[in-house]
């Protein structure tokens, strides 16, 4: 079932079922090279989330700030190679949503454990915000919080499951965003976590 939030941001809600398995051990072939990690925030806190990347490119935060790399810091080596089940899956939901020229360089992996959340931030370290952002939820429901372009926009709260894969394109490529904290539960696939993966073009 395809949804539209706005004009802008497209809720395909299941889309990923159908690679979950494929996705998993992907996911599973990433953390074995670059394991999820707590990153700090330039300001000294630990984000409650663990991460990690593949791909060109990955996210960082540390006491220095916000930034791709290509290097994985924790072992000094590139990154590992982005999985082509994310290929396919982010550039069939971005064709739907009207960006068939999608080509994400970075997939941000991230692993919520119950009691985990993510405050409410915007993605601003990519080079083009004209490029969209597509989002895979696997394993444990949240709430999603989606606000607006200010961060005092009060957010709607949408709930994402297993399978759902949004694309957030256009005036939405930088609302506010997070999720609330996860409820302890088991996933028949997943185990007690939920992963989201984000596919990017960083550069
Ligand atoms: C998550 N991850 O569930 C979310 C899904 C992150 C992050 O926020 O930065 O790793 S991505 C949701 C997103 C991305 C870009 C724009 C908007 C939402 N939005 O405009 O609402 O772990
Ligand atoms: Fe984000």
């Amino acid at each position: 079932m395809m949804q539209r939030w706005s004009a802008d941001t497209l809720h395909w809600k299941g889309l990923a079922r159908r690679y979950e398995k494929e996705l998993m051990h992907a996911v599973e072939t990433v953390f074995a090279d670059a394991p999820p990690r707590q990153l700090q925030t330039p300001g000294g806190k630990t984000m409650s989330a663990a991460m990690t990347n593949s791909g060109d490119y990955g996210w960082v935060s540390d006491r220095k700030g916000y930034r791709y790399e290509t290097k994985d810091p924790l072992s000094g080596r590139p990154w590992p190679t982005l999985p082509n089940v994310f290929h396919v899956l982010a550039e069939q939901a971005a064709a739907a949503a009207g960006y068939p020229d999608f080509r994400p360089d970075v997939a941000l992996i991230n692993q919520y454990q119950p009691g985990t959340a993510m405050g409410l931030h915007q993605d601003r370290d990519e080079a083009d915000f004209t490029q969209p952002i597509v989002s895979i939820s696997l394993g444990l429901p949240v709430i999603f919080l989606w606000g607006g372009l200010q961060r005092r926009d009060k957010p709607e709260q949408h709930l994402l499951e297993h399978g759902d894969v949004l694309v957030w394109g256009g005036a939405d490529r930088l609302r506010f965003h997070g999720v609330k904290k996860l409820a302890k539960g088991t996933h028949p696939l997943c185990g007690q976590q939920r992963i989201n993966i984000t596919l990017r073009r960083a550069r």
